[in-house]
């Protein structure tokens, strides 16, 4: 295990990302937009994050490469929908978040109206922006491949009907007739999980593993690893929300508790989704097997169950 190795490449891709996001996407962005517009995207873009979508697709695409803008243009696709997901998330119609990445969250700092529209221009953005992926030997199906893979991470194949999935969740648990039993909350909630935050994490590794010429050999077991990745995170994010503080979360922590959500320390109790933490590693170092080619990919994919699961914000 070598955590030091696997941050500067964490690192490295991430400055990467974050250059082109800075010089690139936003004068882009900054051109098509009414000014306040564009304001009210950019304090959401700019505001950090760990990046992770867009350095998964860095690392499946085969690490950072000379003169490839590609993978930069799709991580800056995934970075906009993530950012449009937090921005409607954290609306008072949903979450009703004040806090967001240490920062107000945008409907506090300028207006619900405006973090609405931002969301919805940012959604809209990212796939436009993979109509500028430039192809090589006349791969016509390239760009068919890359909206699908975005619409079923982002879209109601995925990410939104987790959302809605977990609204109802927590529709049931208030109703105090017809409230489901413990196997159908487990059931649910999994699907939630796998909608809500994993289709957009299995998407990210899918669509930088697009760019390959192997891509085709490889889509199968980077699925099965993104959809545990996935399931990762999510179990640390329920577990930060009970154990993590508003300084190192930069958003309120113990929420979930407070409103009675469904989630997995709920579920389960601490002890088991510390337990679970540890088999999903196991196994996503044993999946990463099939499929990484190169020792910087090697240390990258075994190493990346371990920050997932330790991380603290
Ligand atoms: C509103 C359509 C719509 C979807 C919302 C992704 C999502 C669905 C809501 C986000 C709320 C949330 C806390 C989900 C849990 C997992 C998650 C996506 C956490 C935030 O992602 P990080 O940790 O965020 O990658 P940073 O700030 O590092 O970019």
């Amino acid at each position: 295990m070598n955590q030091s190795a696997f941050s500067s490449i964490f690192h490295s891709y991430r400055t990467t990302f974050e250059s082109f996001l800075d010089s690139q996407t936003l004068s882009l962005l900054s051109k098509y937009s009414a000014p306040e517009l564009f304001e009210a995207m950019k304090y959401s873009l700019v505001a950090g994050g760990k990046r992770l979508r867009p350095v998964l697709a860095l690392a499946s695409s085969g690490g950072i490469q000379k003169g490839s803008q590609n993978v930069l243009i799709l991580g800056s696709s995934l970075e906009c929908i993530h950012t449009y997901s937090l921005i409607h998330d954290d609306l008072p119609s949903m979450d009703n978040d004040d806090f967001r990445r240490g920062l107000p969250t945008l409907h506090k700092k300028f207006s619900e109206s405006t973090a609405i529209l931002a969301g919805d221009a940012l959604n809209s953005f990212a796939f436009y922006l993979l109509s500028l992926v430039e192809s090589e030997n006349g791969d016509f199906l390239l760009h068919r491949n890359l909206l699908e893979i975005l619409h079923i991470g982002s879209g109601a194949p995925g990410m939104v009907s987790g959302q809605i999935y977990d609204l109802q969740m927590e529709r049931a648990n208030s109703e105090d007739q017809n409230s489901p039993t413990t196997e159908e909350k487990i059931e649910l909630l999994r699907l939630t999980h796998s909608l809500k935050t994993g289709a957009l994490i299995k998407a990210s590794l899918l669509l930088g593993n697009r760019l390959r010429q192997d891509w085709k050999e490889r889509q199968d077991s980077l699925s099965k690893y993104g959809e545990d990745l996935g399931l990762l995170f999510q179990i640390t994010d329920d577990i930060l929300d009970v154990e993590g503080t508003q300084e190192s979360l930069g958003k309120t922590p113990g929420k979930d508790q407070k409103s009675g959500k469904t989630t997995y320390p709920a579920l389960f109790g601490l002890d088991r989704c510390k337990s679970m933490v540890k088999d999903l590693q196991k196994n996503l170092i044993s999946i990463s097997s099939d499929f990484v080619s190169t020792s910087e990919e090697k240390e990258f994919f075994e190493e990346l169950p371990v920050y997932i699961g330790q991380r603290k914000n």
